[in-house]
């Protein structure tokens, strides 16, 4: 009996990381506890990233229970909409997920914009080629944008269906949303993360949670 009931958990075991490696894809829920610039993530401009531990004491609902103890806090101002951003290397076949999942905790007094960039390699190197001289222009590989409202207080969980993508360097790449490693493309290779002020002159300061492509 003993053997069976192993035998019928590891069945289930198995299976369960099989479904958990089909449904989605982490990027970074935050639960490392460690924000280490240079290593899974870059950061770029004004924008501050800190790891911060969720708040115990709020409401919990599913989707705050599920941002687990930390989160990623970004903060920053600036004189003309742009703060910064962070950004991180996937290199990962995303042709079998058609969402990008993001739980983002705002804040009442100043809201904002949230870009979310993604970059799929078009011409086979692993590598996305960028012009200094041209603002960092992704000039072989196509880059597409989506952009996310912050709201108020608590998690919300957005999810954007990369239809919802557009390519904003027509030209540059080939224009096709094709994140699959087929022919040597390196798939989908760099998220970055964009914050904008709401008024020209203004501050940004929420935080970020389960990053994820899922279906
Ligand atoms: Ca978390
Ligand atoms: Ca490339
Ligand atoms: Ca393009
Ligand atoms: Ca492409």
């Amino acid at each position: 009996m003993k053997k069976l009931v192993l035998a019928l958990s590891l069945v289930f075991l198995v299976a369960a990381a099989a479904i958990s490696q089909f449904t989605f894809y982490l990027i970074d829920n935050f639960e490392s506890g460690e924000f280490t610039e240079g290593a899974k993530w870059w950061r770029f401009g004004g924008l501050k990233a800190e790891i911060t531990r969720n708040i115990s004491s709020e409401a919990k609902d599913l989707i705050a229970e599920s941002c687990g103890e930390y989160s990623l806090n970004l903060s920053g101002q600036t004189q003309d909409w742009y703060v910064g951003g962070i950004g991180t290397e996937l290199g990962v076949d995303a042709a079998g997920y058609s969402r990008f999942q993001i739980d983002i905790y705002g804040n009442n007094e100043y809201s904002g914009k949230l870009i979310v960039e993604f970059f799929d390699d078009d011409n086979n190197n692993y590598t996305i080629e960028q012009d200094p001289k041209k603002n960092y222009e992704a000039t072989k590989d196509d880059k597409w944008v989506a952009e996310v409202n912050i709201q108020g207080k608590g998690f919300t969980r957005t999810s954007i269906p990369f239809t919802a993508f557009r390519d904003v360097n027509p030209g540059g790449g080939d224009d096709f949303w094709n994140p699959d490693q087929k022919n040597g493309s390196g798939g989908l290779l760099k998220l970055q993360l964009v914050a904008i002020t709401e008024k020209q002159q203004g501050k940004v300061n929420f935080k970020i949670d389960n990053l994820l492509l899922t279906f």
